[in-house]
């Protein structure tokens, strides 16, 4: 039996993007949520991720009112390069689309909304996100009052609520207690080695490079900061990767010469790539948004941006709901969510097969990838495509 009950609206599991989003977007409406993040406060605000906004996840932010800093301090992108057989093409992305998209890292995100969150203060006496919690897990979601238990402070509780959000990510609790779900899933032979530096970024705008040794990408985190990753094995042992041939390999694959600035290395990772979408999105009162529902590869900067649009339509349904006893808009939730989704999975999907190494010594692949990056780099039409994707294709109303 739990210790300790706590009433609140929407239990919403799991402090990233997407559950601090969707807690400060309905105490704008005035729907009281609780968060519970498994993680520390600091780990959460270090975590070290995404970086690339669309338009329409900056003017979501914006509209909040959680974007002061991010306008200050973000760097907006009107193009990005595409380098293959060693030459760079420009996309201009918004002379084609008339949009942008915005360097910030999500981290920096994380900060601002909980910031946001914890300024609003305590509300009916209970805390807006509770930090560190222990053994979630989620209850009776298929009933009118779901309820989440946790341990938190070494006290058993219990949320009591109308709704959950599941926010928990890809290793969450919430996808696997809904019991039939269909899942679709593509891993991919490889993942990308990760670093940050202290150094200028190689360029002022983002370097996708196809190589024969494999994929690399040239981003930022500020003036000072870059941001660079390697393709390399799905379980790379970073212990092989010393600072000088994570350098070697940057300059080799990128091909920009003196631009590329050696800096002090304060950060390395390797993440794993898959394609993940589970259908549906909802099981009840239990909603999924974000890394809990789908994962894109990286390559097309989508994985943020889809928790976003998944929030707004989250949050709208919950507003329509307690505003007007509506619930059309909750039960078309996954269908809404779905549809940005897929397209999101199709982009993400098409940018990693154009230009990732997927087996060595494979000479059609790369005639056909350096066919697609032609056409891609010298096609109007193709080119408006991929910008069209990038920068975001537009919310659904
Ligand atoms: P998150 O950020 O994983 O947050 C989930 C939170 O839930 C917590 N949690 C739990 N809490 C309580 N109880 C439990 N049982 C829990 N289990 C988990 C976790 O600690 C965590 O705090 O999911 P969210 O909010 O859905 O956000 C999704 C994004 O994080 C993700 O899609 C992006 O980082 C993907 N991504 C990119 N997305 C972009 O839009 N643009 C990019 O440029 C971009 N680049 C990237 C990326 C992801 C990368 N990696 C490391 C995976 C680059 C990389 C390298
Ligand atoms: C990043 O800035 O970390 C970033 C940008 C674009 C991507 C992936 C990651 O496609």
């Amino acid at each position: 039996m739990a210790k300790s009950a706590i009433r609140t609206q929407v239990g919403i599991v799991g402090a990233g993007p997407a559950g601090l989003l969707l807690s400060h977007l309905l105490h704008l409406a005035g729907i009281d949520s609780i968060v519970l993040e498994s993680r520390s406060r600091q780990y959460v605000e270090e975590r070290v991720r995404a970086g690339l906004l669309e338009q329409g996840s900056v003017e979501t932010l914006t509209e909040a009112g959680v974007a002061d800093r991010l306008h200050r301090e973000g760097l907006v992108h009107h193009g990005i390069e595409l380098r293959y057989d060693g030459i760079g093409h420009r996309i201009p992305l918004t002379d084609l689309t008339g949009r942008v998209v915005t360097i910030y890292g999500q981290q920096e995100v994380v900060k601002d909304l909980i910031a946001s969150r914890l300024a609003a203060g305590a509300h009916r006496d209970h805390a807006p996100i509770l930090f560190e919690v222990e053994d979630v897990a989620v209850h009776d979601v298929t009933g009118d009052t779901p309820r989440i238990t946790f341990r938190h402070a070494g006290e058993d509780s219990e949320i009591q609520c109308d709704f959950i959000g599941g926010c928990d990510g890809f290793h969450g609790v919430c996808r696997p207690s809904i019991p039939e779900l269909r899942i679709y899933e593509r891993a991919y032979p490889f993942g990308w080695l990760g670093i940050l530096s202290r150094s200028r970024p190689v360029s002022e705008e983002l370097i996708y490079a196809r190589h024969t040794d494999g994929f690399a990408l040239a981003t930022m985190r500020s003036n000072t900061v870059s941001r660079l990753y390697l393709q390399c094995a799905p379980d790379e042992d970073l212990a092989l990767w010393p600072d000088d041939r994570i350098w070697a390999e940057l300059h080799k694959r990128l091909g920009c010469g003196e631009e590329l600035e050696e800096g002090e290395i304060f950060q390395k990772g390797v993440t794993p790539m898959k394609s993940f979408v589970c259908e549906t999105m909802r099981h009840g009162r239990l909603f999924l948004a974000g890394d809990a529902a789908h994962i894109v590869p990286p390559t097309g900067a989508k994985g943020m941006n889809l928790a976003i649009a998944d929030i707004r339509v989250l949050a709208r349904g919950l507003e329509r709901f307690y505003g007007q006893q509506d619930t059309e808009l909750l039960e078309r939730y996954a269908e809404t969510c779905l549809r940005r989704v897929w397209k999101g999975q199709r982009f993400s999907w098409w940018m990693t097969s154009m230009l990732h190494l997927f087996g060595a010594n494979d000479p059609f692949e790369h005639k056909v990838q350096v066919a697609e990056l032609d056409y891609v780099c010298h096609s109007k039409a193709a080119m408006t495509t991929l910008a069209e994707n990038y920068v975001g294709l537009p919310f659904e109303v």
